[in-house]
């Protein structure tokens, strides 16, 4: 079952919190258990979203909001759901109009682009999508061989230049051999990037505005790759992707073994992106859309919604 393997993927994060969980339903006082509330949320790596939380339980508590402390746990699937973003439908949807619709992918360097490319080339590709790749990262020696490999295996054209060219004529060739052969999505792998290197930022700004100006608005989208293992941190290079470009989603690759599932929270509720997809593996088929429900009960170790 698909949601098995991404409530297999957590076990980490979810086996740090479970034990904390339980005293939130043991026979606790309600003091105890926002004590073992906090616990939770801190090795959730939940972030800044932590005390903000504690200050509403305690509240709430304060309130009388809660019968007995078991009260707490549904109250936090709550709070968590509302704050977990997940695509609304389809989380590559087509272009309105027909033509190619471009999606460009940015991350810092590692994060796992040109793998959740793969993996999202074949996911469309296996609903009947005809794909193009554009390979944007000049920079790597071994970015194109890498890219042509997962590109055979999906079946796809990959479009190409030579090494050390301008990142913004493969978009210019991308996008015009996407238009040329009517394809339904151009995928547009880029170089690794810090957010803090100014002009590898504008880099990206100039292959959107080149982008923009064969294909009408494109990019479409701008998706960026986090590396689900390094926390808030993916946080913080969220905030500074979306200032140089709109972004228009995450997939959270290596979601796999990561103990530190809970940076998905402060992503939806601090810059209100949605996660369109979780990457759970280096394979091409390790990729599922992101089911913000489904996350939150294996993070919390609920087989389903629990109600109060
Ligand atoms: N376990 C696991 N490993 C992954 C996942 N996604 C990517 N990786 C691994 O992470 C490493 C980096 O992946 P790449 O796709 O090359 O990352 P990148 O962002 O394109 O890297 P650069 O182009 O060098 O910036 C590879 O060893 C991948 O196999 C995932 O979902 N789970
Ligand atoms: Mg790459």
């Amino acid at each position: 079952m698909v949601f098995s393997k991404l409530r297999a993927s957590l076990s980490r994060t979810r086996n740090r919190i479970s034990h904390a969980l339980r005293r939130l339903s043991g026979d606790a006082t309600m003091s105890e258990a926002l004590e073992a509330l906090e616990e939770v949320l801190y090795t959730a790596d939940v972030g800044a979203l932590a005390g903000e939380l504690i200050e509403q339980a305690e509240q709430e508590a304060a309130r009388g909001s809660f019968d007995s402390p078991a009260d707490l746990s549904p109250w936090l699937h709550e709070r968590l759901s509302e704050w977990v973003q997940g695509p609304s439908g389809d989380p590559l949807p087509p272009q309105p109009n027909g033509g190619p619709r471009v999606l460009m992918i940015v991350g810092v360097n590692g994060a796992g682009k040109t793998t959740s490319i793969a993996k999202m080339v074949q996911w469309l590709r296996d609903r009947g999508d005809s794909v193009l790749v554009g390979a944007g990262d000049t920079f790597r020696a071994a970015a194109v061989e890498q890219l042509q490999v997962w590109c055979d295996r999906a079946d796809v054209q990959l479009v190409k230049g030579a090494q050390g060219a301008d990142p913004a004529a493969v978009a210019h060739d991308a996008a015009s051999a996407a238009v040329a052969r009517g394809v339904d999505y151009l995928v547009l792998d880029t170089a690794g990037r810090l957010h803090t290197q100014k002009n590898l930022m504008s880099e990206l700004e100039k292959i959107s505005r080149v982008l923009g100006k064969i294909i009408p608005d494109a990019p479409h989208e701008t998706i960026l790759i986090l590396d689900a293992t390094t926390g808030q941190n993916a946080v913080q290079q969220a905030r500074l992707f979306g200032q140089s470009v709109p972004l228009s989603g995450v997939v959270l690759a290596k979601l796999d073994g990561t103990a530190k599932g809970g940076a998905v929270l402060s992503i939806g509720r601090e810059l209100q992106l949605p996660v369109k997809f979780a990457g759970l593996g280096e394979g091409i088929h390790d990729l599922e859309v992101f089911d913000p429900t489904a996350y939150v009960n294996a993070l919390l170790d609920l087989d389903e919604a629990p109600t109060r």
